[in-house]
């Protein structure tokens, strides 16, 4: 059996990826930070009593800032694969804690790196390091592929790029099987609120069941290739079997604004929006309420823009090339953007439901500041 160590293990990527990985047999240990309240909610279905016989997923504390943390629990696992998940995920919270994020997502990826080879296990452990679009930042070439040049645009951008090339030097240097996955947006229904997808599923799912009455936004001009995390999770366990270390593109190759995100969010549900004004003045207004379900008037404001959402600097568009990943890997996304809007729509409906009647019976409040 297989071992892989997963850091990132209670984010939304590494849910996906231990179900995945337990699924194909394998083994798998996680890194989880000690934290006030219980905060496994994605993987709260994989968890096994620990005082079982026959474990296969174990979860460990520890931090991407502590390296002796990090050397111990890779001296103990001893892993066939490590999945380098963990890091300061927030590009807008990275201006707020620039420090912090070089810490955890640069350094921490040079922690991991170095454990294995302190270690001895350069030819035993492969490593994927969760690499981004976010290098691309300033628009240099569409679609953007392994050759294009990086330009990052906020601290979060930069300390990845500090990881992708100490992956490079590593895999260069030692010899070690070391790959950055170089991954562009991908969501699903157990993305974090405070990305711009869940929020918009979320928002719209409150409006329709009238717990909500508009959202706020920030740039709705900026352009993301979305795809579903299930399919770049899949990916990512690809990119450590092939035979070669290499660097990997994976992207839809389609490119949506936000302003659509939230249009096709609302269409799911029966209701038409339509945008008026430019800039900060832009609004969305209800233009028909197809769904006999939801009261929603005509002419209803439910989206606003804030420009407390806006970034110091922007990556305005971002459109992916995987075209090596699909003719060297064969591989394929099963989710298109209309797909991924649906499953997160249905999923945040339930939800909201849920709350509806927790607050109805007196049970909850709801909190509407994302
Ligand atoms: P999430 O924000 O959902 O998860 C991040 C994980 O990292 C959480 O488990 C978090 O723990 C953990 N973490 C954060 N800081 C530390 C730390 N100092 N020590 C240990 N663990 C820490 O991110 P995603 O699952 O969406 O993304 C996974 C990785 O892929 C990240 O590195 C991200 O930057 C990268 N990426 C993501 C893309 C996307 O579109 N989702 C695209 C390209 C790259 P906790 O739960 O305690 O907060
Ligand atoms: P991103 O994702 O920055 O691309 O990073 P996010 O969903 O935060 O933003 C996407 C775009 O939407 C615009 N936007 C807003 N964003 C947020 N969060 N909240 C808003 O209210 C809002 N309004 C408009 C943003 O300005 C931006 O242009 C994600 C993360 O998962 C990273 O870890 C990962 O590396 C990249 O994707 C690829």
């Amino acid at each position: 059996m297989k071992v892989a160590f997963i850091t990132g293990v209670t984010g939304q990527d590494g849910a996906y990826l231990s179900e995945f990985l337990l699924k194909k047999g394998y083994i798998v240990h996680g890194l989880k930070r000690r934290t006030s309240l219980f905060n496994t909610d994605r993987i709260d279905h994989l968890y096994q009593d620990p005082h079982i016989d026959n474990r296969n997923f174990f979860l460990h504390y520890g931090d991407m800032t502590d390296s002796t943390n990090l050397i111990r629990l890779i001296q103990e696992i001893q892993p066939d694969e490590i999945y380098n998940l963990a890091a300061m995920s927030h590009v807008a919270v990275s201006f707020e804690t620039p420090e912090y994020t070089g810490n955890a997502d640069g350094l921490g990826t040079l922690r991991i790196l170095d454990a294995v080879r302190l270690l001895g296990l350069e030819q035993k452990t492969r490593i994927y390091q969760a690499s981004t679009s976010e290098l691309y930042g300033k628009v240099q070439e569409v679609p953007q592929s392994e050759t294009t040049p990086f330009y990052p645009r906020s601290p979060y951008g930069v300390a990845k790029m500090y990881a992708f090339w100490i992956t490079v030097n590593y895999r260069e240097a030692y010899g070690m099987y070391a790959c950055n996955g170089i991954l562009f947006n991908h969501e699903s229904p157990i993305r974090g609120e405070t990305f711009v997808t869940r929020k918009i599923t979320r928002a719209t799912s409150k409006i329709a069941l009238g717990l909500q009455d508009k959202m706020y936004l920030g740039n709705l001009d900026a352009k993301r290739d979305w795809g579903h995390a299930k399919d770049y999770v899949r990916m990512m366990w690809m990119i450590l079997q092939a035979d070669e270390a290499e660097d990997w593109v994976i992207a839809t190759g389609t490119t949506t604004p936000v302003r659509e995100f939230v249009r096709m969010s609302f269409a799911e549900v029966g209701i038409v929006l339509e945008f008026k004004g430019e800039g900060i003045e832009e609004r969305g207004y209800v233009k028909a309420c197809n769904n006999p379900e939801y009261q929603l008037e005509i002419g209803k404001e439910v989206l606003a823009v804030d420009p407390k959402y806006f970034r110091p600097t922007e990556v305005d568009l971002l459109i992916g090339d995987p075209t090596k990943a699909k003719t060297k890997l064969g591989w394929e996304c099963k989710y298109d953007l209309q797909a991924l809007v649906k499953d997160m729509m249905q999923s945040d409906l339930k939800l909201m439901q849920k709350d509806q009647y927790l607050i109805d019976g007196g049970y909850s409040v709801l909190n509407y500041f994302e």
